[in-house]
């Protein structure tokens, strides 16, 4: 893993970062999982804001304020629902990161926290989105100087321990 990269257990809605990325849907206008978590954390003037966004297409990326939330921005996202591997989910998904990113970088966000898009409703098995994740982003690093910390917030000790195998695996 770079040094630019970490993984920690916890919520998201919690961190002191530049950008946090919200795993959305296509509305942008809230839901269960951390996007519910996010909007709650946040307040109602996200959900203002959101709702001038008119959406985003699976795979790609938006931003707000953070508004209530430690975090100065939310990077929106929408990952892909999982039908079983055929549907160009694992391509999707990488666009997911890559978008992601590439919104960071345009802001001159340095420190941004991912949660593991598409893996809990959507259903993306976790190991093959949490490889995808880190290939992404380690690519996308490499190439982005300006972008200082990248962090992979694991909600439960399951998705940690599965990051580390990863990472220890790609390393
Ligand atoms: N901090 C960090 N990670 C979290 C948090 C949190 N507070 N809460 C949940 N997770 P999900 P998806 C993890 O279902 O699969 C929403 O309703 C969770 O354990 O939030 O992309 C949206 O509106 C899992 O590992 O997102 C969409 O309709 C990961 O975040 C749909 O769910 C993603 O789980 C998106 O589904």
């Amino acid at each position: 893993m770079s040094q630019q990269t970490s993984v920690i257990q916890g919520d998201i809605t919690q961190l002191p970062v530049d950008a946090i990325v919200n795993a959305a849907k296509n509305s942008l206008l809230g839901g269960g999982g951390v996007d519910g978590a996010i909007h709650r954390a946040a307040g109602p003037e996200l959900l203002a804001e959101c709702r001038l966004l008119n959406g985003c297409a699976t795979g790609e990326a938006k931003i707000t304020k953070g508004y209530q939330l430690p975090a100065k921005w939310v990077i929106h996202t929408v990952g892909p629902v999982w039908y079983g591997g055929d549907r160009g989910e694992d391509e999707t998904l990488g666009r997911c990161y890559r978008n992601s990113l590439t919104l960071a970088a345009q802001y001159q966000i340095k420190t941004i926290a991912f949660p593991a898009i598409s893996t809990g409703v959507y259903g993306f098995p976790l190991e093959r989105a949490c490889k995808i994740a880190i290939s992404e982003v380690n690519k996308f690093l490499h190439s982005h100087k300006s972008i200082e910390q990248v962090i992979f917030v694991c909600f439960g000790q399951s998705a940690y321990d599965c990051y580390l195998k990863v990472i220890r695996e790609l390393t």
